[in-house]
């Protein structure tokens, strides 16, 4: 069942919709934390991070966002019309917060030509498809290439995902090697997961904040 939701261009954020203006940013703001025994205000960073996922349509885009922010998984298929904005938190071990601007992006063709303006200055792409569609992971390619003719490959981190992981093994197109060594050859982190179990799909986020981290706010 496909259900077409016009909730694009809002924040899904503590289970309530707000209208948003694109004001994302990438700059990274200071937290305070109050340390009760000694009355201490100790700093904690708050760093933003703007994220793109990127896909052919129904692989499971707007499921793992879902997923990660919601705890939620629907069987329908909610088709998003241009893009929508989330902003999941990613707590790392250190105390660091990283605050994911999350643009969930259509893989409709139709909304191809106004992708280029959510690459731009991201500093993480989600490639995803899905495991039991071979089509929507030989066209990584296409996706990649397109995003290479837009942003240097210094100044992004890649990450390729196939989700529906949980599909029993009859269903299954795309071996867990393969896609592995697709990751290799692009130059991307590679990981299985599924928005509809949740497997792997915590540890995405937490990686991307992460890397981010390391690479951007050393
Ligand atoms: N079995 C299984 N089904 C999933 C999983 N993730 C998503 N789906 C199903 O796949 C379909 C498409 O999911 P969406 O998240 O709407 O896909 P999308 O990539 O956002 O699609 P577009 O917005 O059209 O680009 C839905 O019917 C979901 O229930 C998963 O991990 N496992
Ligand atoms: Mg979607």
């Amino acid at each position: 069942m496909e259900i077409y939701l016009l909730i694009n261009w809002s924040v899904i954020r503590n289970k309530k919709f707000y209208l948003m203006g694109n004001n994302c940013s990438d700059g990274s703001s200071q937290g305070q934390q109050k340390n009760g025994k000694k009355g201490l205000n100790l700093k904690k960073p708050v760093h933003e991070c703007k994220v793109v996922i990127l896909g052919e349509r129904a692989v499971g885009k707007t499921s793992v966002a879902y997923r990660y922010l919601e705890d939620k998984f629907s069987d329908s298929h909610i088709v998003t019309l241009g893009v929508n904005f989330v902003q999941p938190e990613v707590k790392l071990d250190n105390g660091t917060t990283v605050k994911i601007n999350l643009w969930d992006t259509a893989g409709e063709e139709r909304f191809r030509s106004m992708l280029p303006m959510y690459y731009k200055s991201s500093k993480a792409a989600i490639f995803t498809y899905d495991i039991g569609n071979a089509i929507s992971f030989q066209n990584i390619d296409d996706w990649v290439s397109e995003l290479n003719d837009h942003v240097a490959a210094d100044d992004i981190i890649l990450y390729l995902v196939g989700n529906k992981k949980d599909l029993p093994p009859e269903q299954r197109k795309v071996s867990t090697e393969e896609g592995q060594k697709t990751a290799e050859r692009l130059g991307m982190r590679f990981m299985e997961v599924s928005a509809k179990t949740g497997d792997g799909v915590p540890e995405l986020f937490k990686t991307v904040a992460e890397e981010f981290v390391k690479k951007f706010k050393p």
